[in-house]
């Protein structure tokens, strides 16, 4: 018998827990480790204990019945530690599984007194807490930032009566007209489910094969192949409530009303190519660039705005308000700007707030109410519905990021996990025998509309929503020729992943509808004969341009919030990286220091400069433009260098700005770098950011082919 399998060796346990550096062979150096780390700690720390208090005398070894023995079902320190580690997931959301949340406070600057009692929406200069959660919607929890998707933009209000959540998304209409049709579109782009992919992608046959058979959904169409769905930032995206919601003033009389964010710091969005390879840099680019302007207290911005009409204004619309896949055109009804969302707190922990945050439509506060939209009124239902099966108990409103911040009290009780401990032997109502408990408030709750319903039950799609093209038509003709461009672009590389040749063909045939240029197009880039276009339910009516659609009308030509990369190598001239380096933050962008090596770069002058990020782990498609400081030797090094060629050809192919000394040259060739406005001289910051506050448009045809 060896020493360590007689039972008396069992001694040496407690020992080894003592002494870490001591434990035996494999058990030493995780010992060892754990030893040292607190050590290393140091200070006042609170000791480890169970869920239950007992504290923990081992964190490195479970009990074992000797050194080399088996472990002990006695060990209910292991045993608790794995069972929690054992139900650490929750189902993620069905929808919008990928998601980034950040708190912040809105502050109202113009009061709606005139057509609603929401103190939310009258109380000039009032600080409401909000929580905001910005998403995309086909991926998994775990997928990639940057796919071509809507992005949801759901922001919950702690109102002082109670929570209002405005659950919308980066785009102001939808797919569907009705909320029967959205497990279908849902299961039509999450991956396919015999195969398990494509992860968040709408380029594939199921997707397009529903789309190509659902014509109310062209108009949304437009918005997903636009640039919206390949934002650049979420700090630099709108948001929309979508739906026609009501406000309610006193005398329970009626204003309609659409909600609108709009960024401070204007639109932005990638170019396709662009989204590709940051998906593979930087899977978290969007959370990553959201918690890096949080730390450095650059707040993302927006303005509240709304729309307002009347029922008898609506009626006069050539179109339905009441249909999700319709806008109203800010021509027609301008926006007001009534306050100011500014998101300034991250979250402590990632899983108690922005996991487990519950947003839901039906979340409204006293002078807000809901509209007969059909999608509206499915997602009333939805949301609840599916917070229970993902959170797991009816209490999930206990849960600190969801619970309201004005007192709350009913008589509702009991169920998993119930936290609360109401006091009382009264939990109904009415009741008499408990004065302080809660009662309804006749004057002062939730007051619903008064609309008249009259017609016939049935399931039935109202005529009024049959015309599915006029707006299609409307947004594409109010892109500039370059974001036509892009959508063809983007229509032709989604319907190219389609293998079934009817659904292209049928697809191409809506386009002909929509605008017989783009129809024509996407044909030519698929290769595609013009197929006919099927039976249009309504005739297509031509309507005024409207270029608040756009996004390169609504860029600033600014480098606030930005992100500008400098690379260089060893020899490298110090001076002109710091001249840049000062021109860039004094224009408010982000400058981080590109190297072959992260621990840095000796200059010329024989200082060190350290850098932020290595060559081969901080391509360009991380920055808004570029600088190349490079001397002739080390232009001649990273001339060899593929991730140097592609961080200079990317940044070119991608529009951006490119200032390089002249010693950089021969790296600018070999990457088939031409000249243009956009590529400056290092040593004249001032053209650098006048040319880096913006995309250098007028290069694309000279790098990509468009449709
Ligand atoms: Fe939805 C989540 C936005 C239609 C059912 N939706 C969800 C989120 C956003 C939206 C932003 C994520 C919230 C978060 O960050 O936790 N959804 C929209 C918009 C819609 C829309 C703007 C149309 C105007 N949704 C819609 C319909 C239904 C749902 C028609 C069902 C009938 N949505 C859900 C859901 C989700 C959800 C399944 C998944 C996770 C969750 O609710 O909490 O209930």
């Amino acid at each position: 018998m060896t020493k360590d399998k007689e039972p008396g060796n069992n001694k040496s346990a407690p020992k080894s827990r003592k002494h870490p550096a001591k434990a035996t062979d494999d058990a030493s150096s995780v010992a060892g480790k754990g030893g040292e780390l607190h050590q290393r700690a140091g200070g006042n720390y609170p000791p480890l204990t169970t869920s239950q208090g007992i504290p923990i005398p081992d964190n490195q070894n479970s009990l074992k019945a000797n050194p080399r023995g088996p472990t002990l079902l006695e060990d209910f320190i292991l045993r608790e530690k794995i069972t929690h580690f054992d139900h650490e997931r929750i189902p993620e959301r069905i929808v919008h599984a990928r998601g980034t949340g950040v708190h912040g406070t809105f502050e109202l600057t113009q009061s709606l007194a005139q057509y609603t009692t929401a103190k939310i929406l009258t109380e000039v200069g009032a600080k409401t807490p909000v929580f905001a959660r910005f998403s995309t919607v086909a991926g998994g929890a775990g997928s990639v930032d940057t796919p071509r998707d809507v992005r949801g933009f759901a922001v919950k209000f702690y109102t002082r009566e109670g929570n209002w959540d405005l659950v919308g998304n980066n785009i102001p209409v939808f797919f569907i007209q009705d909320a029967i049709k959205f497990p279908d579109v849902v299961h039509s782009v999450k991956m396919e489910p015999d195969r398990g992919f494509p992860q968040a992608a709408s380029a594939h046959d199921t997707f397009w094969d529903f789309i190509s058979l659902t014509p109310e959904s062209m108009h949304m169409v437009m918005w997903i192949m636009s640039d919206r769905t390949i934002p650049r930032s979420l700090r630099m995206i709108e948001g929309f409530g979508v739906h026609s919601f009501r406000l309610l003033d006193a005398a329970g009389n009626s204003t309609f009303v659409k909600f609108h964010w709009r960024p401070k710091l204007g639109l932005q969005s990638t170019l396709w190519d662009e989204a590709v390879k940051i998906a593979g840099a930087d899977p978290d680019f969007h959370r990553r660039d959201m918690f890096e302007a949080i730390e450095r207290r650059d707040f993302p911005e927006w303005e509240l705005a709304v729309q307002l009409f009347t029922q008898e204004e609506s009626e006069k619309f050539p179109f339905d308000h009441l249909d999700a896949t319709k806008l109203i055109p800010e021509e027609m009804v301008p926006l007001q700007v009534i306050g100011r969302m500014v998101l300034d707190r991250w979250p402590e922990n990632f899983f108690a707030e922005t996991e487990q945050v519950a947003f839901c439509p039906a979340n409204i506060a006293p002078g807000i109410d809901f509209s007969n939209d059909p999608l509206l009124q499915g997602r009333l239902f939805s949301y609840l519905d599916t917070q229970l099966s993902r959170l797991g108990s009816a209490n999930f409103h206990q849960i600190p990021v969801n619970a309201p911040k004005c007192p709350f009290a009913n008589h509702q009780r009991d169920g998993h996990m119930q936290m609360a401990h109401p006091k009382g032997r009264v939990a109904y109502e009415p009741q008499s025998l408990a004065p302080d408990s809660a009662r309804e408030s006749p004057a002062s709750g939730f007051p619903s509309h008064a609309t008249p319903e009259n017609g016939d039950k049935g399931r039935i799609r109202a005529e009024s929503f049959a015309d599915h093209y006029s707006q299609a038509r409307l947004f594409y003709r109010s892109q500039t020729p370059t974001e036509q461009a892009h959508l063809a672009f983007a229509l032709v590389f989604e319907l190219s992943k389609v293998a079934h040749l009817h659904v292209r063909q049928a697809m191409v045939g809506h386009l002909r509808h929509i605008d017989a240029d783009l129809a024509q197009r996407v044909a030519d880039g698929l290769a595609l004969p013009l197929p006919e276009a099927p039976p249009a339910a309504a005739p297509v009516q031509d309507m005024a341009p409207s270029p608040a659609l756009q996004i390169i009308g609504k860029m600033h030509d600014t480098l606030a919030g930005r992100a500008i990369g400098i690379l260089v190598a060893d020899g490298s001239d110090g001076a002109l990286v710091a001249k840049l380096r000062k021109a860039a933050t004094d224009a408010g962008a982000g400058v981080k220091i590109v190297a072959p090596k992260v621990g840095g770069v000796t200059l010329a002058d024989g200082k060190l400069l350290p850098a932020d990020g290595q060559l081969a782990g901080t391509p360009s498609v991380m920055f808004d433009a570029v600088a190349v400081v490079l001397s002739a030797a080390g232009a001649q090094t990273l001339s060899k260098e593929a991730a140097a060629l592609d961080f200079v050809s990317d940044a070119f192919a991608h529009l951006k700005a490119i200032a390089a000394s002249p010693e950089a040259q021969p790296l600018l060739d070999k990457a088939n770098v031409v000249a243009d406005a956009g590529v400056v001289a290092a040593d004249d910051p001032k053209a650098f950011i006048v040319a880096a506050k913006t995309r250098q448009w007028q290069r694309e045809p000279t790098v990509r082919t468009l449709p």
